[in-house]
């Protein structure tokens, strides 16, 4: 059973009137849609539309269980508490993070119906996924009601230092309802540690490596139907996980460790290979006049991705005249997101601003230094972009992963291209051949996308090569593989645990 705030669909209007659901192509999907029909699985998560209830239904042979949201839950939820809460808090207050008590009491009604929707239908000894940060309650809700289960949480963004995570009111209320999965999986090392801090600072639990010790409280133990000393797990006593701890009680142990998620590398590489993909990139360059250097940046319009950063050197690069705009352009695709909460409408303006600024500065009749789209793209075009671009730019200020890191380098089957990669994004542990960049640092950032203008072709292939082996050997359905397997696993001290 997959649990996340949004299924993985879109209802979208078809003609006279009808309208049907239509899978949304996410790498999650990929990865997760051939377990789910093996296992019989169920996805269970809200529809995307608010004020409206749907009965269960199938897409594309998955299994969706919708959970209704009212409009006033959207507001407080999902753009409140989840998107002006915790995001801007989890990525390190780039944008301050507001507090409001109502809003936590959204969030809590709102984790609640999703445990219940999943308790509904969860089979004895089901498997339970739970993903991201708008569900952290979610496990202990479904331990608490369940002890049978095997539950599994995945934390798609970063998990802050405690200096920053502390100021959340609500702080102890997330680490319980984090630990009553079996796993925490997150996208680094630094993710982890930081998450177990937390669990030591706030709860005083023991924790070593990855394994987390959770006492057992009465209540639990009562539901489990074993005494709380009991030393070995028993036929009464289905949680899993349990021993006795170093006090002599009671204890279940939760393993937190990294599961760095990736991309369906396959897919991508199949889409490049697509005659008329490569067609389209071939056409792309031609309508931006065939210009030297295509940059190209590719983001939701968020204050987390760095847009404004990578804007400005290319502004000074203009400027300092290192490059014009006849040579080199910047396609900054920016697909619209979150537009009804204030922080982003405001970047969306900055951005804008910044854009007009430095096209009406620099750009000549016909050779625009910045092609600015805030449009979102079907996947084959996105993949024709990065084709057509001889540097990507990636400079996210804090990000859990970066997927579109991972797609240029899938794309890029003529291993050529060079990544500009924040050290901040989470792919930059996995792409070292990248050219790492500090985007805060803006001389560097000039430094590294003249080092890439000049770098030669063979150094490029290198790099590529290199990148390219570890985005397709390191997938999408081999993280998933790599969560379920330990999430099923009976020992959490197994050795496959370990990291390398
Ligand atoms: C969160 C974490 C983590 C974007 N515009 C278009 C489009 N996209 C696609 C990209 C990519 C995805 O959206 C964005 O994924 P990212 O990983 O870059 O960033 P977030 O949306 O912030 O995702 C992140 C991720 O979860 C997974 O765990 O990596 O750190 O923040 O796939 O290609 N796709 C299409 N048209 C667009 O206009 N088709």
């Amino acid at each position: 059973m997959i649990v996340s705030n949004r299924l993985p669909v879109d209802h979208v209007s078809g003609e006279g009137g009808t309208a049907e659901w239509r899978t949304s192509p996410g790498g999650l999907v990929a990865a997760l849609e051939p377990v789910m029909r093996q296992r019989d699985g169920v996805w269970i998560g809200w529809p995307g539309l608010a004020d409206q209830e749907f009965e269960p239904f199938e897409a594309d042979g998955i299994d969706l269980i919708p959970v209704p949201l009212s409009a006033a839950e959207v507001e407080d939820y999902y753009e409140g508490f989840s998107n002006d809460t915790l995001w801007p808090l989890y990525h390190d207050v780039i944008s301050p993070p507001s507090f409001h008590r109502e809003w936590w009491e959204a969030y809590q009604r709102v984790n609640r119906r999703f445990a219940d929707a999943a308790l509904a239908v969860a089979a004895p000894n089901a498997i339970v996924w739970v993903h991201d940060y708008q569900l952290q309650l979610v496990p202990k809700m479904l331990r608490d009601a369940r002890p049978d289960l095997i539950i599994g949480f995945f934390n798609h963004i970063p998990f802050p230092a405690y200096g920053i995570y502390s100021q959340l009111p609500w702080r102890r209320q997330i680490v319980d309802g984090l630990l009553g999965a079996d796993v925490v999986g997150f996208q680094r090392v630094a993710d982890g540690g930081n998450f177990a801090r937390a669990v030591r600072r706030l709860r005083g639990y023991e924790t070593r490596g990855n394994i987390i010790s959770v006492p057992i409280d009465d209540a639990a133990a009562a539901i489990d139907g074993a005494a709380a000393d009991a030393d070995e797990p028993t036929a009464e006593a289905p949680m899993r996980h349990r021993s006795v701890g170093r006090r002599g009680h009671a204890i279940r142990t939760v393993l937190a460790r990294p599961f760095p998620i990736s991309i369906d590398a396959q897919e991508y590489q199949r889409l490049a290979a697509d005659p008329s993909i490569r067609a389209r990139a071939a056409e792309i360059r031609e309508e931006l006049g065939n210009p030297r250097v295509v940059m190209l940046g590719v983001d939701r319009l968020d204050y987390t991705k760095g847009i404004r950063h990578r804007m400005k050197a290319f502004g000074e690069l203009l400027h300092d005249g290192a490059v014009s705009a006849e040579d080199v352009v910047l396609v900054q695709v920016a697909s619209p997101s979150r537009e009804r909460v204030d922080a982003y409408a405001q970047l969306r303006d900055e951005v804008e601003v910044m854009v007009s600024r430095i096209n009406g500065d620099f750009s000549e009749l016909g050779h625009p230094a910045i092609h600015y789209l805030h449009q979102g793209y079907p996947r084959e075009e996105m993949v024709a972009l990065y084709l057509a671009a001889d540097i990507m730019l990636v400079t996210a200020l804090r990000d859990g992963m970066n997927l579109v890191a991972k797609e240029y380098v899938a794309s890029r089957t003529d291993q050529d291209g060079v990544l500009i990669l924040s050290e901040f994004a989470g792919a930059s542990d996995e792409l070292r051949q990248a050219l790492l960049v500090n985007p805060h640092d803006i001389d560097g950032l000039k430094a590294a996308i003249v080092q890439a203008m000049e770098m030669p072709r063979r150094e490029r292939m290198r790099r590529m090569r290199t990148l390219r082996k570890r985005v397709l050997t390191h997938d999408v359905q081999r993280w998933s593989a790599t969560f379920l397997d330990a999430l099923t696993r009976e020992d959490h001290h197994d050795p496959a645990n370990r990291l390398d």
